[in-house]
């Protein structure tokens, strides 16, 4: 059953055929984007408009003595070198960043990694900028370097941050949660102890599109348009805007079509800010555009998490304390990007889909002369590192005891009529039935099948070796509420506006922004959905401050649970205006009119027949509105969510382990998921296979990684692998609803649950296939020659 005026809505609410909740629209954009006419931030071209490229620093660490600009300048068609220097006039020589950190837009005098941004060269053509750049003497001074955390701390590293007033060592900040007291005695009193290291690697997010921006000021209007490639252009302009001074009113962010964000696109380049200074002061558009390795090298990266795991169970495999300690590698600036009351993002979700009574988790962050990041990389802030912890952890205790893996979970679980469920972290998780998607994946993967198979292999002394590991993960997304969550102080609501027009259809404007996850698509069926509208009559706009509702940006998966809920409220909103009509134009009493989700029709009770649709009553709001309404049929909703959303799932992965060449191949890939009600099943399968594909890329692949003298040597595609179609299985995908009861319309967000849940069940498996012989754990990536020496130190390879 479901109220009239909304509350979650059973699975079988199925479209009504108009593209509403639960059908498989085809993505309205990808019209365009398989027709060539996507229009990204390379596409834009303006009159007069200048490039600009970035003179990057070869070395991690050194001091600036000197730039000579004057070879540059000689080059034919180089308008302007700017350097630190010259930003420093208009007060724009350092920029804030999300965490309240000061980053050099331009180095004013200590290169703290590789590829950080020295000076800006502005030309006609990209050709000749790259050329004057290439003519931009610079004298440095090189420094010893120091890219590993735990040498950072060490007394003697080199001082990275001497910008900071009285900092003396590499120290970025610590963090704890939970009770240290009470889960030390819960360690001390429990029959079983586990402990493993595990390094969560740094990876990059590497979005097929690059960053980019192209800045245009026009002095006429004087006003400052910034088109670039923003997962958040709102909060961009509000932190332009304090950085440069210009009014909020006189600036414009304009996010067009976005190859791609993953993360990477959330925080602020020195880029961004120099294309847009340059553009400003030389009154002609500038544009810049990274490179690949540009790109790898110097902006956001994830991870890089160096964690140990403890548990502390009973002999029966009662769970009773999980414990953890961190050492974060932040690299030159503090720069996560995150709410800022998270210092370690929702890390402290790390006890999972368990009921476990006391936790305690604490963290060590450093400074390193690698690029700034941390939190990026479809990692739901973090709750990456800790599904993979906590999923880990099960794995090694499960094999300590001799437990099924499968069995020890479901002994830990929290109980669906444990929800609402506060954790012993603090965490209040909205619904779940963590056993239910565990009892399907099983089935799926035809689990005690496998397991005889795996015995049977190693009781023939097979060549291949069997692994399946397990993941049954929680996540936590949707931030806000705006009371706990907010990015520079801006609290984290977001907004929808929709404006019904004479004809029938509607234009639909949310604070949010797609970059490949199809929001064009399903915020118009949230809005077909709940105002009986065909999907096709609706087109959602985003991505252009001057003309959406302010809202927060699309990360940490919340577009759905919080613009989502909003576009519903916004829905409800007009519908409630268009029963005022209704009545008007069928000559009832407004409290005799009711509406019919099934046909959309509004009509009056008791008399089906006597109808009106959505289509009728906009004509009726704007020829022949009632006098006790204004005219016109739209509506805004700014929603900040009561609590956040915890989606959830169960992956099974089966590997088999080649013993000769530490070879890993997929043999079954199951992945059920439950993100509540679900708009788009299709979409929502697409996120999944995105997810995994990156997730395999995790596990087996990508790593980010540095010489002893900073060279970045894992920063272009010869060295940072990603998996493509040869190394990407068959996923078998199935699904479980468990309706968010907070959310208007029961969902929850989806688009990092198949990255974040993924990896652990990927390193079990494999971790499987070699655990009767003694293996805990092998570190990501799994590359064959790291699988074969835990083989060869088994005594497995042969
Ligand atoms: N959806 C649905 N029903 C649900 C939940 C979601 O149909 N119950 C649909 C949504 O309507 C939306 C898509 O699934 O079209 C993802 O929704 P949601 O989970 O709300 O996530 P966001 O839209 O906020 O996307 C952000 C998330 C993040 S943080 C990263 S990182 C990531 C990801 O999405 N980056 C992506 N998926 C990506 N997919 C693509 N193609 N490109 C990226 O850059
Ligand atoms: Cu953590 S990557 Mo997504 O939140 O844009």
């Amino acid at each position: 059953a479901e109220a009239e005026d909304g509350g979650p809505q059973p699975e079988k609410h199925c479209g009504h055929g108009r593209g509403g909740m639960g059908e498989d629209v085809k993505r309205k954009e990808d019209q365009r984007f398989i027709t060539g006419r996507g229009n990204y931030v390379d596409d834009i071209k303006k009159p007069d408009m200048l490039h600009c490229e970035i003179v990057r620093s070869p070395h991690a660490h050194a001091r600036i003595e000197n730039i000579d600009k004057s070879r540059a300048l000689d080059v034919d068609g180089v308008v302007a070198v700017l350097t630190a220097d010259d930003l420093r006039e208009y007060d724009l020589a350092t920029m804030p960043t999300l965490m309240a950190d000061t980053q050099d837009v331009l180095v004013n005098d200590k290169v703290k990694f590789q590829s950080q941004e020295v000076a800006a060269v502005i030309a006609t053509d990209r050709y000749t900028a790259k050329d004057g750049a290439q003519k931009v003497v610079v004298d440095y001074d090189v420094l010893e370097p120091v890219v590993d955390a735990e040498a950072s701390l060490e007394d003697d590293a080199p001082l990275i941050r001497d910008d900071i007033e009285d900092k003396e060592d590499n120290h970025c900040l610590d963090w704890e949660t939970g009770d240290e007291e009470a889960t030390a005695e819960a360690f001390e009193e429990a029959d079983v102890t586990v402990t493993e290291d595990m390094l969560y690697q740094r990876l990059h997010p590497a979005p097929i599109e690059t960053c980019g921006a192209v800045g245009d000021y026009d002095p006429g209007k004087d006003k400052l348009t910034v088109h670039m490639t923003s997962q958040a252009p709102h909060i961009h302009r509000t932190l332009f805007a304090q950085v440069s001074g210009i009014p909020e009113h006189k600036i414009r962010i304009v996010s067009p079509d976005v190859g791609g964000g993953f993360g990477n696109k959330v925080p602020i380049y020195p880029g961004y800010v120099v294309a847009a200074a340059a553009s400003y002061v030389l009154e002609q558009p500038v544009k810049w555009v990274e490179e690949r390795s540009e790109n790898i090298q110097s902006t956001g990266f994830a991870r890089d998490y160096d964690m140990t795991g403890e548990l502390a169970a009973t002999d029966d495999g009662e769970i009773l304390a999980v414990r953890t300690d961190v050492l974060a590698d932040h690299g030159a600036y503090n720069a996560v990007a995150q709410p800022s009351k998270f210092p370690a993002g929702f890390f402290n979700i790390f006890t999972g889909s368990y009921d476990i009574d006391t936790a305690y988790g604490s963290l060590t962050a450093a400074y390193t002369n690698t690029a700034p990041g941390g939190v990026a990389y479809r990692c739901s802030f973090r709750v990456t590192e800790a599904v993979y912890l906590i999923e880990r952890m099960v794995k090694v205790l499960a094999d300590e005891l001799g437990m099924d893996p499968a069995e020890i979970r479901r002994k830990n679980f929290i109980q669906p009529e444990q929800f609402p469920y506060e954790s012993s972290t603090g965490w209040n998780y909205d619904s779940g039935d963590y056993e239910g998607a565990l009892d399907k994946a099983l089935e799926m993967a035809d689990y005690d099948h496998y397991r005889e198979e795996q015995q049977r292999r190693i009781d023939e002394d097979a060549d291949k070796l069997l692994g399946i590991g397990i993941s049954s993960f929680t996540e936590v997304v949707g931030a806000g509420p705006g009371k706990t969550c907010d990015i520079a102080g801006v609290e984290m609501f977001d907004s929808a506006e929709i404006r019904v027009h004479p004809t029938g259809n509607a234009t639909v404007r949310v604070g949010v922004q797609t970059q490949g996850q199809g929001h064009e698509t399903t915020f118009a069926q949230i809005v077909a959905e709940e105002l009986g509208m065909d999907v096709e009559d609706i087109t959602v706009e985003h991505g252009d401050t001057d003309t959406d509702p302010y809202g927060l940006g699309t990360y940490g998966s919340r577009s759905t649970p919080v613009a989502g809920a909003a576009a519903a409220v916004a829905s409800r909103k007009v519908r409630e205006k268009a029963k005022a009509i209704a009545a008007n134009e069928l000559e009832a009493a407004e409290e005799d009119i009711t509406w019919d989700r099934e046909s959309g029709e509004f009509h009056v009770a008791g008399a089906p027949d006597r109808s009106v649709t959505i289509t009728e009553i906009a004509a009726g709001a704007y020829m022949n509105h009632p006098s006790s309404e204004e005219p016109g049929l739209e509506a805004v909703n700014y929603y900040d969510p009561p609590e956040m959303t915890y989606p959830f799932g169960s992956y099974i992965v089966i590997v088999e382990v080649d013993r000769e060449t530490g070879e890993v191949e997929f043999e079954k890939f199951v992945a059920v998921d439950d993100c509540g009600n679900r708009i788009n099943p299709m979409i929502i399968e697409g996120q999944i296979h995105g997810g995994l594909a990156q997730g395999i890329g995790t596990a087996m692949l990508e790593h980010v990684t540095f010489d002893d003298n900073g060279n970045v040597t894992g920063g272009d595609f010869m060295n940072y692998l990603l998996p493509t179609s040869m190394e990407i299985p068959n996923f078998e995908t199935g699904h479980t609803v468990t309706p968010s009861p907070h959310h208007p319309i029961g969902a929850k967000g989806v688009g990092e649950s198949p990255t974040v849940g993924s990896p652990p069940a990927i390193v079990n498996a494999v971790v499987d296939a070699m655990s009767h012989a003694g293996i805990t754990h092998v570190e990501m990536p799994m590359t064959p020659d790291t699988v074969w020496a835990k083989l060869d130190e088994a005594g497995l390879a042969t």
